[in-house]
């Protein structure tokens, strides 16, 4: 089998490359990624097997070069991060509604499988007592310009399977955690500022709620899909991780030994989602999988004991990720 990981160098795009390189040895990986984040190389250190073309999912001749070559494109790349989509939304266009219309033509022409790898901030969000989850039915309503190109780029995918008979499929998971997440995320960021010795920093009151999920079942939930997915079916991957923000943050500074209440309020995100949570039973009863990580403080505690452990990866972006939140008073 050979795979194309588009955006394969990111958090959670070199976690799959990780894990199907452990899972399947007898893959042949390529990567494309802009390495819009200058140390993501890094995340792929020790795979001597892989491919790694440095580039732009929006450049065509370089793409119909590499999906001719492959069986199976795995569409990570996007710009990812909703407070810079705030600040300056056009990345985000360019990469996510452009770059994934890129990646459909030309999986279209080759006739390839492809999977699309896509967020439940689609589905916009819930109140905090909604006894509902997002379920692969519900309505898209997406809140910011990172989810509404993310929803614009699932309805590209939807269009192209209903059109041109295009081979795909889609998932839409939580918020991730795990190793070689950016800094600008929240619980890196939280983990980092207590490493810096400074407060973290919680948006607003803290009451919004997001449902935690560990990289590598993100990945497991992925390479199911890949092997046994329904063409044109999307899938939601949850772990059932429900928290809210504040309880993170006196979880993490409980397992770094400090104060749970040694943290700081700052301006809240505009239009600031109010929580997620994700129904993952169709991908559990259809294909049969199973989240590993089911302890958040366990995962959590592994993913604090990284970023101490491995400065050398973070430092290199956290001053500059800090100077673009103080102009925010974030
Ligand atoms: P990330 O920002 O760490 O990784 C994205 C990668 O895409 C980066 O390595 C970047 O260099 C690359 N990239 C960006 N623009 C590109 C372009 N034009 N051409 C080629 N490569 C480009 O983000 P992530 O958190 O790993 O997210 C990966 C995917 O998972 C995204 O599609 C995101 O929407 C989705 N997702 C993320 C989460 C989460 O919690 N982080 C949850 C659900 C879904
Ligand atoms: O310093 C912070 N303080 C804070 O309270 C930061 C950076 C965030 N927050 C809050 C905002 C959110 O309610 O924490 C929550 C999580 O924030 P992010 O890490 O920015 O994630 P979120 O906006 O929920 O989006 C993430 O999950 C879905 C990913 O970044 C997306 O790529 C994914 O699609």
């Amino acid at each position: 089998m050979n795979i194309l990981v588009t955006g394969g160098a990111g958090f959670i795009g070199s976690n799959f490359v990780h894990y199907v390189y452990g899972q399947r040895p007898d893959w042949n990986i390529t990567v494309i990624d802009a390495l819009t984040y200058d140390n993501n190389k890094k995340n792929l250190d020790g795979l001597d097997k892989v491919e790694f073309i440095e580039g732009n999912i929006c450049d065509e001749k370089l793409v119909d070069k590499l999906v001719q070559k492959n069986d199976i494109v795995v569409h990570f790349a996007a710009e990812s991060h909703n407070d810079n989509s705030l600040s300056n939304p056009r990345p985000f266009l360019d990469t996510n509604i452009v770059g994934t219309y890129t990646i459909l033509e030309t999986v279209r022409k080759h006739n390839k499988r492809l999977h699309h790898i896509s967020t439940d901030e689609v589905y916009g969000d819930l109140d905090l007592d909604d006894p509902k989850k997002f379920t692969p039915e519900t309505p898209y309503n997406p809140s910011s310009p990172y989810s509404s190109t993310k929803a614009g780029s699932d309805l590209l995918v939807r269009a192209w399977v209903r059109s041109f008979g295009v081979k795909a499929t889609i998932s839409n998971c939580s918020n991730n955690y795990g190793p070689y997440q950016h800094v600008e995320k929240f619980i890196p960021r939280q983990i980092t500022e207590i490493l810096e010795g400074r407060k973290p920093k919680l948006y607003g009151t803290g009451e919004q709620v997001r449902d935690w999920i560990h990289a590598e079942d993100h990945s497991s939930g992925v390479l199911a899909i890949l092997e046994n997915g329904l063409v044109g079916e999307t899938y939601l991957i949850g772990a059932d991780g429900e928290k809210n923000n504040k309880e993170v943050v006196e979880l993490i500074l409980k397992n770094m030994g400090k104060d749970q209440n040694d943290y700081e309020h700052v301006n809240d995100r505009p239009g600031h989602d109010m929580r997620y949570a994700i129904d993952a039973s169709k991908l559990m009863n259809e294909l049969g999988w199973k989240p590993k990580y089911t302890n958040f403080e366990e995962g959590l505690k592994q993913t604090i004991e990284w970023y101490t452990n491995n400065e050398t990866w973070w430092k290199p972006q956290k001053a500059e990720t800090e100077a673009k939140y103080k102009k925010a008073n974030q």
